[in-house]
């Protein structure tokens, strides 16, 4: 066959969660549920309509090991489809689903090629005349420039290198699996199909090295469209390489400037101008969207001004904006910005997988200051509930039955009892001793 398409994707991270939402009352949370597997399936739908030869994944199929065997459930499946229609996938493994990273695994359907982590290897595809090459990560911290040890290219055959680096140092990606850009260029390849980079880029284009960025984005610093490339071969060569649009949910940032006197109806509006251009490039989408609020000092961070702001993403979307954080900026004096919503201070629910974790990076200061003055409120009492609760599930009854001694009943809602503050008290002293020893 001398024409025909393949798909290069990586960096799937199946089952991650969403980073830093919150949820209320008018947010997206059924669409964006799932994210990370709405993603994958409009993979594997893009390979079956596309009628792709193979395809390629290069990495971090996984965030890390399975928290239970679902998630290796539903990728079994995915590539069952595959199967069905007869494409063979090709994957490495990466720094965050590396061999000795997996504690629990499944065998895989057996048009699934999974690269050896001992050497790099070829597998050679006769039907499409196709030689890949690639190496699984044996650890999670990959130091060695693996693309040395790869085979030379087989001649008469397309070659394609797999490969999960960093290239040159990426920040801020990991610097696992370094190589040199003229290494690669050097080996003789036509493709190399790289992952761990997150955004996608185009590095050469003689020989193609690329990334495709991972499937969707996570968090609000993987912003913009996700995908992956969808690549054209005739006569031997490559012909193209396209990237698309796979992701089911956007993540963007919004910066506005607050009036002179703050007013709110103003404030409101220049909101909602700041919305409608990210709404309009996500096409449809759920948008996950970070304010920032350039300020004089008298701007006063209230809840009541942020749920004004929720209300207004969700008039001007129908629901489709979920307001991840506001940071009100100030710009005079170097007074530290103050935030609103979303991150450490309003852990999300931890009930599923929509993200309640706070991003590593977010400042301590913060973090600090919202522990040492924070109340124990309603919304943060209920998390903490469900947290737990979520916890509960997993351990044996007997450990079961002593916690719940040391918890008592659940609060209706309404009261405080002894035993969450008892909680919360304790985690607070951690978590500043912790903190503070930085
Ligand atoms: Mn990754």
């Amino acid at each position: 066959v001398s024409t025909y398409r393949f798909l290069h994707a990586s960096d799937l991270h199946l089952d991650s969660p969403l980073l830093g939402l919150s949820r209320y009352e008018g947010a997206p949370v059924a669409e964006m549920r799932g994210a990370t597997r709405r993603a994958l399936e409009n993979l594997v739908d893009l390979a079956l309509t596309e009628r792709a030869a193979f395809v390629l994944l290069a990495g971090d199929i996984y965030d890390g090991p399975w928290r239970d065997f679902q998630t290796g459930l539903f990728f079994v499946r995915q590539m069952a489809r595959l199967r069905e229609a007869n494409i063979e996938v090709l994957l490495v493994a990466g720094n965050h689903d590396a061999e000795n990273q997996m504690t629990k695994r499944l065998r895989y359907p057996d048009n699934v090629h999974v690269f050896s982590s001992a050497r790099a290897e070829t597998r050679v595809v006769e039907r499409w005349g196709v030689a890949v090459h690639g190496q699984s990560f044996a650890t999670k911290a990959v130091t060695e420039d693996l693309s040395e040890r790869y085979p030379p290219p087989v001649s008469g055959l397309l070659n394609i290198g797999l490969l999960h680096t960093s290239v040159e140092g990426r920040p801020p990606h990991d610097p696992y699996a370094p190589c040199r850009l003229a290494g690669l260029m050097a080996k003789g390849y036509d493709y190399w199909a790289l992952g761990h980079v997150h955004q996608q880029e185009v590095l050469c284009s003689a020989p193609w090295i690329v990334f495709p960025g991972n499937l969707q984005g996570r968090h609000v610093r993987e912003s913009g469209a996700k995908g992956c490339m969808l690549v054209e071969v005739d006569g031997g060569a490559i012909a193209s390489a396209v990237p698309r649009s796979l992701d089911v949910a956007r993540w963007t940032t919004c910066c506005i400037v607050a009036p002179a006197d703050h007013d709110a109806d103003e404030l409101l509006e220049r909101f909602a101008a700041a919305l409608r251009p990210a709404l309009a490039a996500a096409d449809e989408r759920p948008v996950a969207v970070r304010l920032r609020i350039a300020a004089g000092p008298g701007l006063r961070p209230t809840d009541a001004l942020l749920n004004e702001l929720r209300a207004r993403g969700t008039t001007e979307s129908a629901g489709a904006v979920w307001l991840e954080r506001v940071v009100v900026e100030v710009d005079v004096h170097g007074h530290p910005d103050r935030a609103l919503g979303g991150g450490p201070s309003r852990a999300g629910p931890g009930s599923d997988a929509m993200g309640s974790q706070a991003e590593a990076s977010e400042e301590p200061t913060g973090l600090l200051s919202a522990l040492a003055s924070t109340p124990v409120d309603e919304e943060l009492r209920s998390s903490l509930r469900s947290e737990l609760a979520g916890l509960e599930r997993k351990l044996p009854h007997e450990v079961r039955a002593t916690l719940a001694a040391m918890l008592g009943p659940p609060s209706d809602g309404g009261g405080a009892s002894t035993a969450d503050d008892a909680v919360w008290a304790g985690a607070r002293a951690f978590l500043v001793e912790r903190l503070s020893s930085r």
